[in-house]
Order: structure tokens, then sequence, then C-alpha cells
């Protein structure tokens, strides 16, 4: 490369940097900030949860495939990187118009202080981090740019340690260079990593609810699950549990932080198209008598075969109970819970009501809910698919009508209604197999929640379809094992499956996509039997 061309590249590598540092104070600053608000109001946070607000429903669908549950963290390296590129180009922009780039740096306050005011939960406090942030990350660009501020204006254009070549363009302000720029560039950084490394320590201490959690005792549960009369298990290896240990049960929530509210400052309002408002906390809803179900809920983003779905025994309050406590008025057909981090949830009334075991869970397999799945309190409702039912962190219900409100995910292009399509998916063998050649058990679950699974079916290539063997049924809000034993012979060969309801209700074939109410389709795979 040309002196010339290493020069230039040296320059604005160095003013580059002087952005990226700038930019890291600011953030590190803004999450030091934050440990004095909430973690949800940092601003990596808040423009996270606006990017994922206005996630129109194809692009949802096309991350969850990519990336499954890590969509949340690519989302976070993208909103960084993002940042990252800004801040560079900033620092670029700044050698030589330094407004133009403090211009930047109050273009992505605006934008942070922005998305921090989008929020539906939204505190008015929760922009003080976004407007620190920004305060710091002007000073850091105008003290990296032009230290002449900082060490007087004689050392600008006099570099200390003979790196001429930053003075060689006497026209544009120089980076400075050497030593003192060392110090500068250091210091900045050493000063990022101390707020931030504080800072997230201090939301930890702060905002941690786990001590809470573990402070939990759940009453024994004045109904508990009924014993189903015989096995539920089939016990074939790599096939799914009846029971969904909570460190294996999926997670689908739109929280890039997750809600932290302690037991003890939990409340639930009932408010909306009722004769009487309930306010009831959590004392007082763990003093009433609990049940205790098993119930299979299911995610609407579920592909056919797909791994979003699992069973817990849940404790919980009758939620019909409390509602009729209220007095919910008879137009009222939509009950809207929100969460504290203001995802709304629209469930028809009329579900809720009908005798199903729809309840306010604080309890999961036996513990208090874990925190990802909505401690203190969340809804669970057998027969819907979790995003118009399932509602964590739960701190509100109103009685309103469909016609009146459109809750979270309807005007981003998902059915108001979501009831549980039955379905079925093979556990065993997996897609792709590689199997000895003998008898080989095809294994999986089926389910139609509410309704009930009467069989499931399996069809090798194109012979005719067989009848499984299924597993005692728990309840009819269960989903139900299943296993067909095949004796296989070598070659390549496609394995499907259908299940029936006890509607009568067979499995349709044909194929759907989960928007906007839930895959359809027969579960398919591949294999090899050697
Ligand atoms: N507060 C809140 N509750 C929520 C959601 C959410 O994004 N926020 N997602 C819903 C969806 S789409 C599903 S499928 C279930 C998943 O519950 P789980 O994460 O405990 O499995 O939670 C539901 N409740
Ligand atoms: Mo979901």
């Amino acid at each position: 490369m040309s002196p010339a061309g290493g020069r230039l590249l040296r320059t604005h590598g160095a003013a580059a940097l002087n952005g990226l540092v700038a930019g890291g104070l600011a953030v590190a600053a803004a999450e030091f900030t934050a440990a004095f608000v909430r973690r949800e109001a940092a601003p990596l946070v808040t423009v996270g949860q606006s990017v994922i607000d206005r996630t129109p429903r194809g692009l949802k669908e096309w991350a969850i495939r990519q990336f499954g549950t890590d969509d949340k963290l690519v989302l976070r390296i993208g909103v960084g990187v993002l940042l990252a590129v800004f801040a560079a180009v900033i620092g670029v922009v700044a050698r030589r118009w330094l407004w133009a780039g403090l211009l930047g740096v109050g273009i992505l306050g605006v934008v942070t202080v922005a998305a921090a005011l989008s929020r539906p939960a939204e505190k008015d406090t929760d922009v003080v981090p976004a407007l620190v942030g920004a305060a710091v990350g002007a000073v850091a660009l105008v003290m990296l740019t032009r230290p002449g501020v900082v060490f007087g204006r004689r050392t600008e254009t006099a570099p200390a340690d003979g790196e001429s070549e930053a003075a060689a363009t006497p026209t544009v302000p120089v980076v400075a260079t050497g030593p003192r720029r060392r110090t500068l560039v250091g210091g900045a950084i050493g000063a990022g990593v101390v707020l931030a490394g504080v800072g997230r320590w201090l939301q930890d201490v702060r905002f941690d609810v786990s001590k809470s959690r573990s402070r939990v005792v759940l009453p024994p549960p004045a109904a508990p699950a009924p014993k189903p009369p015989a096995s539920t298990e089939l016990g074939i290896p790599d096939l799914s549990t009846h029971i969904t240990p909570n460190r294996d049960f999926y997670r689908i929530d739109t929280a890039l932080v997750v809600p932290e509210i302690r037991a003890e400052d939990w409340k639930l309002r009932i408010h909306g198209k009722v004769d009487r408002e309930i306010e009831i906390d959590f004392a007082q809803l763990t003093a009433r008598p609990t049940i205790e179900r098993d119930i299979t809920l299911c995610c609407v983003s579920n592909d056919v075969g797909g791994p979003y779905i699992g069973t817990a025994r849940w404790q919980g309050i009758p939620l019909a109970d409390l509602l009729r406590e209220a007095g919910v008025h008879p137009d009222a057909d939509q009950l809207v819970s929100r969460s504290s981090d203001g995802m709304t949830i629209g469930t028809p009334t009329a579900v809720v009501m009908d005798g199903r075991d729809a309840m306010l869970a604080v309890g999961m397999n036996g513990e208090p809910l874990p925190i990802v799945h909505g401690f203190p309190v969340r809804m669970v409702v057998p027969g819907l698919y979790g995003y118009v039912s399932a509602c964590k962190w739960i701190v509100e219900i109103e009685a309103t009508t469909f016609a009146d409100y459109d809750a979270y995910w309807v005007p981003r292009g998902w059915a108001a209604q979501g009831p549980v399509k039955t379905e079925s998916r093979i556990d065993t063998p997996r897609n792709m197999a590689k199997v000895p050649r003998g008898r080989i058990p095809v294994a999986g679950v089926a389910w139609a929640q509410h309704k009930g699974i009467a069989a499931v079916e399996v069809q090798i290539d194109d012979e005719p379809w067989q009848q499984a063997e299924l597993a005692a049924e728990d309840t009819v809000d269960t989903w139900r094992q299943f296993v067909w034993y095949w004796d296989a012979k070598p070659g390549p060969h496609r394995i499907r499956i259908r299940a029936t309801d006890k509607t009568g209700y067979v499995q349709t074939d044909e194929e759907v996509g989960v928007g906007p109410d839930g895959a359809t389709g027969w579960h398919t795979i591949s294999m090899t039997v050697t």
C-alpha cells in the first residue's frame, strides 16, 4: 500500500476507533443507569424489543425457522453490530466535522429514546438510560476527536512520539497519537468496562427475583392431578417423556430480558366489563384452593414435527371462579391478559368458563413457576395455543370484546382465535437416521387438547396404514405417546403418521404453515435401514 493510503487507513482507523470507544462508553453508561431504573430500560433492550414489536409475521416465522429459540441472541448480536457500525461511522465523520458526528450521536439518542417510549409497558423513567448514554457518548466523542479539549490546544498538532503521519494533513484536525491518545482511549475503555460490569452486577442484585422464588412455598393442591389408569409412558428410548421436565420445556416469548416480578410485589387486577373489579396479591391468590392438572402447552409457531410443545403438571387457581366473583358481563366475549412487559393475549371468555381447567398457574411440575415460564403467575388454558391463552408474568385481565380490542399478535397477522389443531410427531427414528434392520419402534406423541386422541396410524412408504399402540390417556388435555413396531427391511424409507381425535376428525394431510393459526400436515421422515 502507498504511504498515503496507509496514512489514510490509519487516521480513519483511529477515528473509527474513537467512535467505537465513545459508543461503547455510551452503552456502558446506559447499562449502569438502567441499574437504577430497570433492566428493560437498557437501550440495547429497548431497541431490540422495538425491533421484535415491529417484526412482521413472515419475518418472525423465518427467524424461528432459522435460529429457533436462539432468535433473541441473533437479534442482540444484530443490534450490537449495527450500533458498532454506526458508532464507527460517527467517529470517522467527527474527525472532520465534529458537529456532524454529534448530530449522529443525537440521532442515535432520539432513536433509543423513541424505542424506550414505544414499549407497551413503558415507564417514563425508561428514557433516562438512553439520555445518559447519549450525553456520555457525545462528551466522549468530543474528548477523543479533539484531545486538545482535554490536553490543551497545543498538543493537538504536536504528536508526542514522532508518528508524524497524523500531522501530515494539517487542514483536517488530527487524531491524537502517542501516549496521550493511549491514555484517553485506554481510560475510556477502562471506564466503560467498569461501568458496564458494575451496572450489570447492580442489575442482578437489584432485580433478580430468584430469591423471591426460592421463598415461595406452594400449598398442597386441594385437587391433586388424578392418577391416570395405567402407564402414560411407553418407555421407549428417544421418545419424549410424558411430562416434560422444566429445564427441557420450550420457551417462547418476546421478552429480551426476562420480566422479574417478586411474588411479594405481584398483583393482578381484573377489570373492564365486570360488575366488581378484583385486585388480588400473591398471598391472597395462593390462599385459594388450587387444582393440579397435566396439560400440554403448544405454540402456534410449532411447525409439523417441531419442538415447541410440552406437557407439565400445572398447579393453579381456577380462573372461572375468580371471573364469576368479578361478574364478567355477558357481552364481554374476550379476556385480554396483560403481562408486566406489556404483552397482551386475548382469550375467548366462553372457553375459559366452559368447565375446562383454565387456571392462573403458580406451580409447574411441583415447583413455583420458573422465571422464564412466567413467575410468579401465568395463565394456562387447555386446548388453546399459547399466544391466545398462556400469558406469562400476568398482571392484568381485562374483560372486553373481540370487536373492541386486538391483542398483540392479531395486528401482526395471527388469528384472533387459536384452538390447537390435532397433530402428531414422530420422535424416533429421527429424520435421516440410519437404523439397523430388525424390529424398530416407530414412536412419538399425538395431541388434540381438550378433545383427546383416539388413534394414531403409521405408514411406511406406500404400504397400508398401520394402527399404532397408544399409551394410556392421562387426560384429554395432554398429548399421548404411541408406538408401532416395524419389521424394517434394508433400504431407504419414508415414514409418516396421522392422528385421529375423539371427535372422529382425522389429521389432515394438507400442508399449511404456522401462520395465521397453526400448521397442519402429516409429519413425514426419511430414513435408511442398513
Ligand atoms: N408475557 C408473555 N407471555 C407469553 C408470551 C409472551 O411473549 N409474553 N408468549 C406466549 C406464547 S406464543 C407461548 S407459545 C407460550 C409459551 O410458554 P412457555 O415459554 O412457558 O413454553 O407463552 C405465551 N405467553
Ligand atoms: Mo406461541
